[in-house]
C-alpha cells in the first residue's frame, strides 16, 4: 500500500471511531456507481426497460454500473392486471429476474396511480373501483412476495399548486383513505418490503411536499404502515436550495427516503445538480439510495432533453463523473434497519365509552363520495354503529371498510372485522358512494 493510502485509510478509520455514523473516502475509491453507493450502505439504481435487455450495450452498463434496478412499466396496473382479475407478470417478471441475477435490490413501481390504468379500472367507481384496486394491490404484492425492496405501493397523489391537498382522480373519489387501505393491503401481502409513497415536485419544501408530510405523520400517529418516501427528482435547470433539508424533515419524521426517479435537464450545470442531489442524499443517514430514471440519453422519457448520466452511445458524461465522485467523497451511512414486521393492534376491550361521527363530503352533479371519521372519546371502543340521515332522493350504491343496513332514507353502518376496535382518543375511517345529494345531516354514533 502506497504511504498517502495509509495516512487516508487511518484517517478515515478514525473518523469511524469518532463519530460512529461517518464513511470517509480511501485511496482505493471504488469505479462503478453501485460500488461506490455500497461504502455507505446505500444503492445506486436504474429505471429500465424489459424491451431494451436484448441491448448488449444497455446491458454492459446495467451489470456494470448499478446495484438496484426499478421496472420502467412493467409493473404497472394497465401491465400486470390487462383485463380484471386476469394477471400477466411476464415482463415484470423479466426486470426481477434482471435484478436477481446482479444481486441487485429491485424497487417495485407503482401500485396504485391515477395513470397508466387499464381501461377497465378507469371505467371503475366507488366500491367496486376500490375493491379492484385493493385486490390489485394484495395480487400483485403476493405474486413478488419476498423479493422486492421497497414498493411504490401509491404514486403521485397529491395536487400541483399551492394547497397540498390531494389530486382528484378515480381513486380519490373512492374515499380520501384510499392511500390507505392501500398500504395496508400492501403490507398484509408481503410484510418483507418497505412501502414508500412516491412524487414530483416534492423535491423541495413547498405546499405539495408538506401535504406529503403530513400524511406521513398522520399515518405514523395511527399506525398505518409507512416505510419510505420516494423523491422523483425530474429536475429542469435548477435545484431548489432545500434539498437536502427537504429530505431531512422526512427522514426526522421517521420515514426512509430515497431519490427514485431522478433526471436533469441538459443545460449548463447538469453536472452539478447531480452532485448537489447526491450530496443530499449521502448526508441525510435515512437516505438509502438514488434511482435514474433510466441509463443512456436515448433511453430516457425526455426525449431531446439528454438528461441521463450516459449518451447516446454509452459513454460516460461529466454528470457520471460528478456523482460518482460525490458517492466516493462518503458521508453518513444509512442505518441497516431490520426487515420490516407487521404491528399487530391489541385488541381494547370494551369499556363502554361513547363515540362520535362526522362526515366529509365530495359531490358532484347527481352523485357523491362521503367519509365518515368515527372517533372514539376518552375511552377505548369496541364496537360502533354509525346511523344518519339521507336526503330526500339520495341513494347509496356502494360503502366500504362499514357494512351499511338501507341504502335510503336513515341508514345505519356497522364496522367490519378490522376497524370495530378503536383507542381512547383514536380514529377510523369508512366510506360510502351514492347517487343523488350526499349527506349533510350530523350523523349519531354509538359503541358497543
Ligand atoms: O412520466 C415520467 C415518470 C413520472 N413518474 C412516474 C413514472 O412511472 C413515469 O414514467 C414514465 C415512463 O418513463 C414512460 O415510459 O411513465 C410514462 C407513462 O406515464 C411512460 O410512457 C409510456 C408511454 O406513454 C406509452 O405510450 C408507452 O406505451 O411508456 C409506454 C411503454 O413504452
Amino acid at each position: 500500500m502506497k504511504r498517502r493510502s495509509i495516512i487516508t485509510v487511518l484517517v478515515a478509520a478514525g473518523a469511524v471511531l469518532a463519530a460512529g455514523v461517518l464513511f470517509s473516502a480511501t485511496a482505493d475509491a471504488a469505479t462503478t456507481l453501485g460500488a461506490s453507493a455500497a461504502q455507505s450502505g446505500r444503492y445506486f439504481g436504474a429505471a429500465i426497460a424489459a424491451g431494451r435487455l436484448s441491448d448488449g450495450t444497455y446491458t454492459g452498463i446495467l451489470n456494470r454500473e448499478f446495484n438496484a434496478v426499478t421496472p420502467e412499466n412493467e409493473m404497472k396496473w394497465d401491465a400486470t392486471e390487462p383485463s380484471q382479475g386476469s394477471f400477466s407478470y411476464g415482463n415484470g417478471d423479466r426486470i426481477l429476474n434482471q435484478g436477481i441475477s446482479m444481486g441487485a435490490k429491485v424497487r417495485g413501481h407503482a401500485l396504485l396511480w391515477h395513470a397508466q390504468q387499464p381501461g377497465w379500472a378507469q371505467s371503475l367507481a366507488g366500491s367496486a373501483l376500490r375493491n379492484a384496486a385493493i385486490n390489485h394491490v394484495t395480487q400483485v404484492a403476493t405474486h413478488y412476495k419476498g423479493k422486492i425492496y421497497a414498493w411504490d405501493v401509491v404514486n403521485e397523489a397529491f395536487a400541483d399548486g399551492g394547497g397540498g391537498g390531494r389530486r382528484d382522480s378515480n381513486l380519490q373519489r373512492t374515499g380520501n383513505d384510499w392511500i390507505e387501505a392501500a398500504f395496508k393491503a400492501a403490507r398484509a401481502a408481503d410484510p418483507a418490503a418497505k412501502l414508500c409513497y412516491n412524487d414530483y415536485n416534492t423535491d423541495g419544501v413547498n405546499a405539495k411536499s408538506t401535504g406529503v408530510l403530513n400524511m406521513v405523520k398522520d399515518f405514523k400517529a395511527r399506525g398505518v404502515p409507512i416505510d419510505c418516501v420516494g423523491f422523483q427528482s425530474h429536475l429542469g435547470t435548477t435545484i431548489p436550495g432545500d434539498y437536502q433539508a427537504n429530505l431531512q424533515r422526512f427522514a426526522d419524521a421517521g420515514v426512509d427516503v430515497q431519490i427514485t426517479e431522478l433526471d436533469v435537464a441538459q443545460g449548463n450545470n447538469q453536472a452539478g445538480i447531480y452532485a448537489t442531489v447526491t450530496k443530499a442524499c449521502m448526508a441525510v443517514s435515512r437516505c438509502t439510495g438514488i434511482t435514474v430514471w433510466g441509463i443512456r440519453d436515448s433511453d430516457s422519457w425526455r426525449t431531446g432533453e439528454n438528461p441521463l448520466l450516459f449518451d447516446n452511445s454509452g459513454n460516460k458524461k461529466a454528470a457520471y463523473t460528478s456523482v460518482l465522485n460525490a458517492l466516493n467523497a462518503g458521508g453518513s451511512t444509512t442505518p441497516t434497519t431490520p426487515a420490516t414486521t407487521p404491528t399487530t393492534t391489541p385488541t381494547t376491550p370494551s369499556t363502554g365509552g361513547g363515540c362520535s361521527a362526522s362526515t366529509s363530503l365530495n359531490s358532484w352533479n347527481g352523485g357523491y363520495v362521503a367519509t365518515v371519521r368515527v372517533a372514539a372519546g376518552s375511552a377505548a371502543v369496541n364496537g360502533w354503529t354509525v346511523t344518519m340521515a339521507l336526503p330526500s332522493g339520495s341513494a347509496i350504491t356502494g360503502a366500504w371498510s362499514a357494512t351499511n343496513s338501507g341504502t335510503s332514507g336513515t341508514v345505519s353502518f356497522r364496522n367490519v372485522s378490522y376497524n370495530g376496535s378503536i383507542a381512547a382518543g383514536g380514529y377510523t375511517e369508512f366510506g360510502f358512494q351514492g347517487t343523488g345529494a350526499g349527506p349533510t345531516a350530523t350523523p349519531t354514533c354509538s359503541a358497543g
